[in-house]
């Protein structure tokens, strides 16, 4: 069995003063950096939006953030501008151990479609090549913390799980934005798909 950590989106738009701030969201950084120690790879995933993004609300008239929107690709929920490709706030939180980083996969820089999940995008379709770097390693086992529980935690773990790997979310080293009931949503899709929280 050859393990890794997947941290997902542990970015300073995601943790406590940033655009889209998830709460307690930096509460989770010492103890992600206390558990890259255990693993044989360490893969850390970036929210990497363009500016204009569809997934802003501010690229639609008349929508304020955490409305819905239609996609061609299926309901979209949109979101205040946040993780804009070279600025601090798309940054990792400065106390994240980026350095025991192997591979850093970035994501959401598509205009047209946003990517909540490490390894498709939100059409459930079009890849990042996280599987095919995860496969050629190897690594048969994930463990994934990070932001936010219940959008990229719970659409990687399930794409995961999907994908064949035996994968375990740390709940106590990710954060919930909690829209309508998205958390409980979110753990019974992750337990309803095989995977365990831990
Ligand atoms: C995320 C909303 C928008 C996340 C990213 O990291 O969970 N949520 N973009
Ligand atoms: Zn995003």
């Amino acid at each position: 069995m050859t393990r890794a950590l997947i941290v997902i989106d542990v970015q300073n738009d995601f943790c406590p003063g940033g655009a889209l701030a998830v709460p307690g969201g930096d509460d989770i950084v010492a103890g992600i950096n206390a558990l890259m120690a255990d693993y044989d790879a360490v893969v850390l995933t970036q929210d990497w939006h363009p500016t204009g993004h569809s997934s802003f609300a501010s690229s639609h008239n008349g929508k304020a953030p955490y409305e819905m929107i239609d996609m061609p690709y299926g309901p979209q929920v949109l979101w205040p501008d946040h993780c804009v490709q070279g600025t601090e706030g798309a940054a990792f939180h400065a106390d994240l151990n980026t350095n025991r980083a192997d591979m850093i996969v970035r994501k959401g820089y598509r205009p047209a479609i946003d990517s909540y999940s490490a390894f498709f995008e939100n059409d459930h379709e079009t890849p990042t090549g996280l599987e095919g770097y995860l496969r050629t390693r190897g690594i048969t086992d994930l463990t994934m913390a990070g932001l936010a529980t219940d959008f990229c935690v719970n659409f990687s773990a399930v794409d995961a799980a999907k994908l064949g790997f035996n994968v375990t979310v740390q709940t106590d080293l990710c954060r919930a934005i909690d829209l309508d009931g998205s958390l409980v949503a979110a753990q019974s899709g992750m337990t309803g798909a095989g995977v365990t929280l831990a």
